[in-house]
């Protein structure tokens, strides 16, 4: 696999100069958002606080934190800083109650995006005349498209197959000769699985050298298992709507955590429950202040994600800091099959239901490669006497709502009756997950 940079001046220059740099950078964005956006005058006024009062990296601890709710309370366009019409594209992660959290970007924060995934991907040995198989969804979501424009700017051969058709996607990939899979790692264990089905043996007839997957906690069991299993290198790709998508930080060779690209993104990590911030090495929330970023800029954006910083210089040569694998998240949010779904969501799902209750529980499981969720709902007193039909129309319906709100179908929705689940003396615990441990 090749090893070599994209960007060798940029890559490894001296934490020093990386510093340098990141201080210009950032004091021309909080002059930048207090004079273009209305968000961050009102915000860092309120904070008695001024550009030029940015004198040194540390002072980026005055900025109040930006947070989910921020953008959500903003949607959809509210917390840009350009006039609409520099706005060239737009993409989405669900959100909760039913509004999705918008990144609107110019043609300028495209190019970055692009710049940032080519030397993702570059990082990972991918090259011209590689065949880069994007099973990650194409749309709104980041994972398609970003993985696309990076692609293409290295010049490889892109199959822009999407999400779903298993099957399909493996022939594909046989008859095309991916070199390069990217995917989320639940899909990446699915296709594995599905292949050993077909009696397909990915190390003799298929191409493939290695796999980008990102977009949702994964293990070190995971990574085994998938490099065994398709006979590639696994590297683990991570990034947010709110910053650009992936091209956030990616893994090199040396498998030792994500190069945060820290010429694009100034990384702190803070204590989630007080707010204050912690040191290299100690585990705490990712707050990241994108420094190039202009259509919808964010200062000190609480990313929820908790992972460890490391800033000495990796055996790679890269002087970028490096974040460790993402452990959980500090707020309630769940990944199921690389998608955003918060509990609050499946709530408003179902409680626009007359027929239904308060109480919920959502089970969330992997029997096999892949997250499955179901619901467990009480009915109310009146509805518990309707029919069985009646009832399997009503679960119909509460399948259908929930997938028009988190874009997710569950595969079971059991309605229960009155005060059969357990109530809690203090905060519900809505949330079962039992797929910690799988693979
Ligand atoms: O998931 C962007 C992406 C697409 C990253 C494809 C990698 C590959 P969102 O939909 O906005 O963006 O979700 C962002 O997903 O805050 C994390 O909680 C989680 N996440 C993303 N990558 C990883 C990863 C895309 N490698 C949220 N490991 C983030 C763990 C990840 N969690």
């Amino acid at each position: 696999m090749e090893k070599g940079k994209w960007n060798e001046k940029i890559e490894t220059m001296t934490r020093d100069e990386l510093r340098k740099h990141q201080l210009r950078l950032l004091r021309e964005r909080v002059k930048y958002c207090y004079e273009n956006s209305s968000f961050y005058h009102k915000k860092l006024k309120t904070a008695g606080i001024t550009p030029e009062d940015i004198k040194t990296l540390e002072d980026i601890q005055k900025i109040p934190f930006t947070v989910k709710t921020d953008l959500r309370d903003n949607y959809p366009l509210g917390m840009l800083a350009v006039k609409p019409d520099e706005i060239v594209e737009v993409h989405a992660s669900s959100g909760t109650t039913g509004n999705p959290i918008v990144g609107a970007y110019t043609a300028n924060d495209m190019d970055v995006w692009q710049e940032l995934m080519a030397r993702s991907l570059y990082t990972t040995g991918v090259r011209r005349g590689d065949v880069v198989h994007i099973a990650y969804g194409y749309g709104l979501f980041t994972g398609g498209l970003g993985f696309h424009y990076g692609a293409q700017k290295i010049g490889a051969t892109i199959i822009p197959v999407s999400s779903g058709m298993t099957q399909r996607q493996i022939k594909l990939m046989k008859d095309l000769g991916a070199t390069v899979l990217c995917c989320t790692p639940s899909f990446a264990v699915y296709i594995a699985e599905t292949m050993a089905k077909l009696g397909e043996d990915p190390k003799k007839n298929f191409k493939l050298k290695s796999g980008l997957f990102g977009a949702e906690p994964w293990s070190e069991k995971i990574r085994e298992r998938i490099e065994k299993e398709l006979g590639i290198e696994a590297f683990d790709v991570y990034g947010l709507t709110e910053l650009c998508g992936p091209g956030v930080s990616i893994e090199c060779h040396e498998h030792d955590g994500l190069h945060i690209w820290e010429d694009h993104f100034l990384v702190e990590t803070i204590d989630p429950e007080t707010g204050e911030t912690l040191s290299a090495g100690e585990e705490g929330e990712l707050v990241f202040t994108p420094l190039t970023k202009t259509g919808l800029p964010i200062l000190r954006y609480r990313s929820r994600d908790i992972s460890i910083i490391e800033t000495d210089k990796c055996a790679c040569g890269r002087t970028h800091a490096r974040m460790m694998r993402v452990t959980g998240r500090s707020d309630d949010m769940l990944i199921i099959r690389g998608v955003n779904v918060f509990p609050s969501q499946i709530e408003y799902a179902i409680m626009g239901f007359p027929e239904l209750a308060a109480q919920y529980e959502i089970i969330l499981d992997r029997p096999e490669a892949l997250d499955v969720f179901s619901v467990r709902v009480e009915l109310a007193e009146p509805a518990a006497q309707k029919s069985q039909a009646d009832l399997d129309a009503l679960r119909c319906r509460i399948i259908e709502q929930i997938h028009n709100v988190t874009g997710l179908s569950p595969n079971a929705v059991e309605l229960v009756k009155p005060g059969e689940l357990p109530r809690s003396e203090g905060k519900a615990k809505r949330v079962i997950d039992l797929r910690s441990g799988k693979t």
